[in-house]
Order: C-alpha cells, then structure tokens, then sequence
C-alpha cells in the first residue's frame, strides 16, 4: 500500500489530521489498534479551548459542537467551604466550550467515513522503518496479515503507550517526567450537574471537580489514592465523598444517581523532546502528558496537529521545509507552558500529605492571592481559555 502520509492512532489528534490533510486534497492512512466502537466508549476530556473549537469548526466537524457544546464564561474555585468564581470572559475576552472529547471523535470518525479516508482498526505489531530515508513505512499485522505502508511521512498520534516515541533513537530522545502521589477517581452520571458551571475544590480531604457533559449529564472526579482500585468504590461511597469535599449548600444541592462509568486516572506531567526524528513527527499524549486539572491534554493534542497540518501543507503546496523542520520546536514552546500550567493548577489544588503545614499555608496563600488580585485572577484566566497557537 502507498499513501502519502501513514498516521498511527485514530484519537483526537489522528483523526483530526487526517481530515485537514484530507481537506487540503493530501492523502493518509490511519492505523488504530482498538476497535473503532472501543475508541467511541471512551470517555475523557471536557472542556475546549476557543482555538481548538475554531480549529474543530475550519476542519469542517464543528457542526454538532455549535450546537451542543456548551460556552462557558467562568469556573468556580471551591475553598474554606466558599465558592469564589474566575470571570474568564471579563478577565479575556473569551470562554471555554463544554463538549465531551467521546463527541469531538465521533464527529472526526463520521467526517473520516463520509471523506472515505482509509481507517484500519484492530491491526498489531505496528512497526516503522526508514525514517532517516524519504520512503519511510510502517508495518503492521491485522486477522494474521502484515501488510506494509509506504509513505512520505509517519504521524505518530498513538497516545502514551503507542510504539511511536519509542522509534525515536534512546540516545536521541530526552524525556522529562513528574508522576503525582494521587490519581482522579471520575464517574458519569444521568444527573443534573451541581452548578452551572464547573467548580474544582480544595479541600483538606482532598480534591474534587464538579463538572459535565450536559444539562442532564454530570462528570465528578475526587482526589483518590495513586493505588487505588475503582471496584472498592461503591457509587454510595463516592457520592458520600463528593458531598464531604464540598461546601456544605452546594453538597445539600447535590443530585445523585447510578453511576454508568466508573474510573481511575493516575496523574503525571510528561514530555519527550524532540517530537520529530527523520520523517517521524509525534503529536498529542504520544508526545506529552498533563494531569487533567488545567483541562490541557485533548487541547494540546489540537494545537500539535495544527503546527503539523500547516507544515505538511507547506512541503506538498510549497516544496517549503521550513515549518516541518521547525515542528518540534513550535509545538514544544506552547506544551511546555500547558505543563506549567497544569502543573501549578495541580499544586494549587489537591492534597500533598508530604508538603505538610507550610505547604498547605502556602497553597491558602496562593488562593487568597489569585482572588485578591486581578493580575493573578487574569493570569490564570488566560492560561486556561488557552494560549495563543
Ligand atoms: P489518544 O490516547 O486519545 O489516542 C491514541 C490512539 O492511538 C488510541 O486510540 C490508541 O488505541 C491508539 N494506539 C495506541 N497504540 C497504538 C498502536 N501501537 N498502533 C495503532 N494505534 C495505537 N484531557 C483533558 O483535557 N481532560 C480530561 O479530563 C482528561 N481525562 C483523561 C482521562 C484518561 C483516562 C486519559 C487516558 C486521558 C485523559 N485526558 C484528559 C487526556 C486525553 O484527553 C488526551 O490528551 C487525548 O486523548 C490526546 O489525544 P491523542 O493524542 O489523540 O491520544
Ligand atoms: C471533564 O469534564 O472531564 C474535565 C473538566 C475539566 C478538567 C478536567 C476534566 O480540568
């Protein structure tokens, strides 16, 4: 098989290449090693940012967003048992759209489908070669046959445990990594969410986000032990603990009902550098991981593919290398400020046993400042509708 660009990895960030190089009449194939009903029941990130929704809309998928997604113009910051909000729109200019990522990749795999681009799911082994050539390819097996790609370029958008980085050469690739002391215990439920907006809490038992897929669907993540197993997790328990968690007004309003996800998510900060070897560009969780609190990972994956969706086009529109060459450092320059972010949010926001008194002194600082001081509240406001691409 020829293609002119083999993408592995049909998440957000696969799939939305595939469909601006498609647009852009640039041919690709995309590799996907779950089947496509098991990449559709994930359920993962909630909240765009305005670039990505833009980017979402020029690629031609923004249809059920505008319809569904909800404009959020602040979030609430829960803390000694108050509910103090982030005027993101007065602090900006610009809010947040509330649209769940399983819709963004069901809208990419409906466009993928009607676009008839090549989607081959459930395939193994996957292997690239020849990177440091101009016909790399990459090989895989699917139902007991390996078959092999020939391509101009690799896109690898296969997450954090995909096979891409790892073709990056050991004394090439730099990673630098934070694993937190705590993971998100998230559940999904068919009730009414407790606030209008999302509220994320501090609190001495721990963190907590109130957050949701719609007027009828609910998200709700705690703090949990990096341990932890989900099925110690009754939906009593966890309701129990979500009400202990909350100011008390807001955990007497609190609507519960059957969970229909239950979850663990470990947390850690994470970047390999550089995210491009020969004809190899990595994009999204392949290439860097955020812990969720800052709302950055599905974004970051967005703001990747559009630095490589504008560099191919450079190479096949206007024989001109520069952007490509160049990939690794725009993409790095905007991830590393998202890991700064989310990195400080997360500090600022859940229980570290081992920082003691003076750490949790510091963090009541932290908060007393960001809502006694504009420049702090703006600081936070426009990290979290996203910096500039
Ligand atoms: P993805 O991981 O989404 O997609 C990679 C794809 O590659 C997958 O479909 C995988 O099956 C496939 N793949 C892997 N190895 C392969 C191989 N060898 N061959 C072929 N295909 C292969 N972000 C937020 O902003 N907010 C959140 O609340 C949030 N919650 C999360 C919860 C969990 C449990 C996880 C894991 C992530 C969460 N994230 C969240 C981050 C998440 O949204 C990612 O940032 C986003 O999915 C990144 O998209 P991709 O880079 O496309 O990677
Ligand atoms: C979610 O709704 O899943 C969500 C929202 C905001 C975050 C993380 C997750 O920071």
């Amino acid at each position: 098989m020829r293609t002119q660009i083999a993408i592995i990895g049909s998440g957000p960030a696969g799939l939305l290449l595939g469909q601006l190089l498609h647009l852009e009449g640039i041919e690709s194939v995309i590799l996907e090693r779950r089947s496509r009903k098991h990449v559709l029941s994930r359920i993962r990130a909630g909240v765009l940012e305005q670039g990505t929704v833009d980017l979402l809309c020029g690629a031609g998928v923004g249809e059920r967003l505008r319809d569904q997604g909800q404009v959020h113009d602040g979030f609430e910051i829960a803390f000694c048992g108050l509910r103090k909000r982030i005027d993101l729109r007065g602090c900006t200019g610009s809010g947040v759209t509330i649209y769940g990522q399983t819709e963004v990749t069901g809208d990419l795999m409906d466009a993928r489908d009607a676009a008839g681009g090549a989607l081959i799911d459930e395939v193994s082994d996957v292997r690239i070669g020849a990177l440091q050539t101009r016909q790399p390819f990459v090989e895989y097996t699917r139902a007991g046959d390996t078959q092999r790609i020939q391509c101009d370029f690799i896109a690898g958008c296969d997450g954090y445990h995909g096979v891409s980085r790892s073709a990056i050469p050991r004394d090439v690739l730099r990673e630098y990594e934070r694993e937190y002391p705590f993971g998100w215990l998230g559940v999904l439920a068919e009730t009414p969410p407790v606030g209008n907006e999302l509220i994320y809490v501090h609190h001495e038992r721990g963190f907590a986000l109130c957050s949701m897929r719609s007027s009828s669907l609910s998200r709700y993540y705690i703090q949990c032990a990096s341990d932890e197993v989900v099925k110690r997790w009754s939906d009593e328990r966890f309701w129990d603990e979500l009400r202990a968690r909350l100011p008390p007004a807001t955990a007497r309003s609190l609507v519960t009902g059957p969970s229909i996800e239950k979850s663990i998510a470990p947390l850690r900060s994470f970047v390999a550098e550089p995210m491009q070897h020969g004809r190899l560009f990595l994009a999204g969780d392949a290439a860097h991981i955020v812990p969720p609190t800052g709302a950055k990972g599905l974004n970051l994956a967005v703001s990747d593919i559009y630095y490589l969706s504008r560099a191919l086009l450079a190479h096949y529109r206007d024989a001109d290398d520069a952007r490509l060459q160049a990939y690794s450092e725009d993409c790095l320059r905007r991830v590393w400020k998202a890991e700064r972010f989310s990195w400080w949010m997360t500090s600022l926001l859940h229980r570290f046993p081992q920082a003691g008194a003076f750490g949790e002194r510091i963090q009541q600082a932290e908060l007393d400042y960001l809502f006694s001081s504009r420049a702090a509240s703006v600081s936070l406001a426009e990290n979290y509708i996203g910096l500039p691409f």
